[in-house]
């Protein structure tokens, strides 16, 4: 399991600019109070909590391509780059906890910056690689990817807010997994850059072990690069995880989800893991508590929680 020496540095990005519904950013609030971090010491790491950001608004932040609000979220997203630096400077395994998924332009980014070669495993209902002028609803939630590659700049127009961001990863070093729901946009620059893409179908084909297999054989096959892990929890399947702003049916049980991330964990080469899209506003009590828990316990997989019992060296099996 995970085995790195490193501790996990764990901050909060509270942050629901990039899509309408506002209740994404209780989503830290609701994992602490499920003592995520208590839990994760227990495990035996080394846990460091930065705590949670805070963000303010642009005035005068007037929309453009239909996108509401981009100096308020690009001013977020330079927060959020400079915070995963910061973490990964001080030797930490980085896990930024959304927030909507727009938040990964900026995870990536201070990811990249730290280290320059980088993998990303795109875990998601969604490949969210629109550009600003592709997106029907022009949520950036939907677009992080296309800000990020280089091969796509020519066709991205540079957001007010967004200077500070360069284009830092290519479109090879991708792999979407658990995709189901793509636009036309989308489906247009998977199939031009050939990006690796595994889709429910696939992985009912395959089976997850040979995905992942699959994944680093594409994407990382000397495992010389280190690895951000983005993880939206609208990958599962609704039935997992009902409290999610863009639920999709028919995607991953949550023992799939667990059993993905853990193989992940076994490469050893994560230093970076974004939980987003867990939105503790929508649904009943029961469907929150049931997101809430199956996104606390992807996390216990990927950092080796199992139910395994520890033998002790002086057991013996009682005699009648
Ligand atoms: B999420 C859609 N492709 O662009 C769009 O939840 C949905 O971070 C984006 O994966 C979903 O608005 C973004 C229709
Ligand atoms: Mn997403
Ligand atoms: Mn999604
Ligand atoms: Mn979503």
């Amino acid at each position: 399991y995970y085995s790195t020496n490193r501790p996990i540095g764990v901050f909060g990005a509270p942050f629901n600019k990039g899509q309408p519904r506002p209740g994404v950013k209780y989503a830290p609030e609701a994992l602490r109070n499920v003592n995520l971090i208590k839990n994760l010491s227990l495990m035996g790491h080394e846990v460091i909590d930065h705590g949670d950001l805070k963000f303010e608004a642009v005035p005068n932040d007037t929309a453009i391509y239909n996108i509401q609000t981009p100096r308020t979220i690009g001013k977020a997203a330079k927060q959020i780059s400079d915070k995963v630096e910061e973490i990964l400077r001080c030797g930490q395994t980085v896990v930024t906890l959304g927030g909507d998924h727009s938040m990964s332009v900026a995870t990536i980014h201070g990811h990249a910056k730290v280290e320059n070669d980088l993998a990303i495993i795109w875990i998601d209902a969604h490949p969210d690689i629109n550009t600003p002028l592709t997106s029907a609803s022009g949520n950036i939630h939907g677009m992080p990817l296309s800000f990020l590659t280089k091969e796509l700049q020519p066709y991205v127009p540079k957001l007010p807010g967004f200077e500070w961001l360069k284009p830092c990863i290519s479109v090879k070093d991708i792999a979407f997994i658990g995709v189901r729901d793509i636009d036309k946009a989308e489906r247009y620059i998977i199939d031009k850059y050939n990006i690796t893409t595994f889709t429910m179908r696939d992985i009912d084909k395959l089976g997850m072990e040979c995905v992942l297999e699959r994944t680093i054989e594409a994407i990382n096959p000397t495992l010389n690069k280190k690895i951000h892990m983005s993880f939206d929890i609208d990958s599962l399947d609704p039935a997992f995880a009902p409290s999610t702003g863009t639920p999709v049916p028919y995607g991953l049980s949550l023992r799939e989800g667990m059993f993905l991330v853990e193989e992940i964990a076994l490469t050893n080469k994560v230093t970076g893991i974004d939980l987003v899209e867990i939105n503790p506003d929508l649904g009943s009590q029961r469907d929150q508590f049931t997101t809430i828990s199956a996104a606390a316990e992807v996390l216990y997989a990927f950092f080796g929680k199992r139910t395994k019992t520890q033998l002790p060296s002086d057991y013996v099996l009682p005699k009648p």
